[in-house]
C-alpha cells in the first residue's frame, strides 16, 4: 500500500475515494499534493476493482487553490523549466469517471481541479471562484478554458475578472455543478453516484466519458460521427449483449467488464 503525506486514499465498495488532507493550508495544492493525487488516481484508473473515483476535501475547503506560499518566490524560468502544474494534465487523461465532492472553498486551482472531474456534486456551503486576479496572475490549471466552457463567457469573465466567489446555488444555476446537496451529505452522495456508475460496464462508461469530452474538442458533425462510430463498436462487446438480453428478459444486467 503506497504511503501518502497529503492525501488519504480509500476504497469504498467499487469506488476509489481520494481525500485532500492538508488542513493547515485549506488543502492548497502544492506540487507534492499534485504528484500524490495523480499517482493515486492513475493506479485506480487501471484497477479492475474500481469503477469510479471520488475526490474530496474537508468540510471547510475542497481546496483553496494552488499553494501560494510555494509559488510566491518562483521566477519565470522556475515555472517554465518545471512546467508548473503539467502533472494535472495526467489527471485529465484518466479514462475512469471522476466525481468532485465539493464542500466549502473550491478556489483557483481547487475550482480548476473540480472542473477537471467529470461531474461536480456540491454541498450547500460550497464556494467557487477564480480569485487569481487578486494575486496578480490568472488561472493556470485550465480555469479560463474549462470555466468558460462550463458556464459561458459572461459568467466566466465576471468570476475571472472580479475574483468574486459564487455559492452552490449560483454554481448549479450556471451549469458548473450537477447537484447541490446538504453539506454533510456531499461525500455520501458522491459515493452513491460513483457506485451507480461502477455498476455499469466499465469500458462502456469510459467510452461514454470519451464521447462527452469530444463535445469540447470537435465540431458538431465530427462529434456526432465520433459518437456513432463508438456506438457501433459497442456491439462487439459482451456487455451490450448482456444489457440488451437483460432488458428483454426483464432482469437486472450483470455486466462482465466492471
Ligand atoms: N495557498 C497556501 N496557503 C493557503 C492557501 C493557498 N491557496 N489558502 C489558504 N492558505 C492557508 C492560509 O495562509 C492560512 O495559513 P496560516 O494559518 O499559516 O496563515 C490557512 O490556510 C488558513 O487560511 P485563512 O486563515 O486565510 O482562512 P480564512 O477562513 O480566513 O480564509 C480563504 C479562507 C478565503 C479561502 C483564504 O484562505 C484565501 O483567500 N485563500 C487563497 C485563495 C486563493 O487566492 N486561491 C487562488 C490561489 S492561485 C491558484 O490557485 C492558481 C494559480 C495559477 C498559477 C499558474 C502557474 C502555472
Amino acid at each position: 500500500m503506497t504511503e501518502y503525506s497529503n492525501i488519504l486514499v480509500e476504497r469504498r465498495g467499487r469506488v476509489g475515494l481520494v481525500t485532500l488532507n492538508r488542513p493547515e493550508a485549506l488543502n492548497a495544492l502544492n506540487q507534492a499534493t499534485m504528484e500524490e493525487v495523480v499517482a493515486a488516481v492513475r493506479a485506480m484508473d487501471t484497477d479492475p476493482g474500481v469503477g469510479a473515483v471520488v475526490i474530496t476535501g474537508s468540510s471547510k475547503a475542497f481546496a483553496a487553490g494552488a499553494d501560494i506560499k510555494e509559488m510566491a518566490f518562483q521566477g519565470y524560468m522556475d515555472m517554465y523549466a518545471a512546467d508548473w502544474f503539467r502533472g494535472w494534465e495526467d489527471f485529465t487523461r484518466l479514462r475512469i469517471p471522476t466525481i468532485a465532492a465539493v464542500s466549502g472553498f473550491a478556489l483557483g486551482g481547487g475550482c480548476e481541479l473540480a472542473m477537471m472531474c467529470d461531474l461536480i456534486i456540491a454541498g450547500d456551503n460550497a464556494k467557487f471562484g477564480q480569485p487569481e486576479i487578486n494575486l496578480g496572475v490568472l488561472p493556470g490549471m485550465g480555469g479560463s478554458q474549462r470555466l468558460t466552457r462550463a458556464v459561458g463567457k459572461a459568467k466566466a469573465m465576471d468570476l475571472i475578472l472580479t475574483g468574486r466567489f459564487i455559492g452552490a446555488e449560483e454554481a448549479e444555476r450556471s451549469g458548473l455543478v450537477s447537484r447541490v446537496v446538504p453539506a454533510e451529505d456531499v461525500v455520501d452522495e458522491a459515493l452513491k453516484a460513483g457506485e451507480i456508475i461502477a455498476s455499469k460496464s466499465k469500458p462502456v462508461a469510459m467510452a461514454a466519458k470519451e464521447a462527452v469530452n469530444a463535445a469540447f474538442e470537435t465540431g458538431l458533425a465530427q462529434g456526432v460521427l465520433f459518437e456513432r462510430r463508438i456506438f457501433h463498436s459497442l456491439f462487439a462487446t459482451e456487455d451490450q449483449k448482456e444489457g440488451m438480453a437483460a432488458f428483454t428478459e426483464k432482469r437486472q444486467p450483470e455486466f462482465k467488464h466492471r
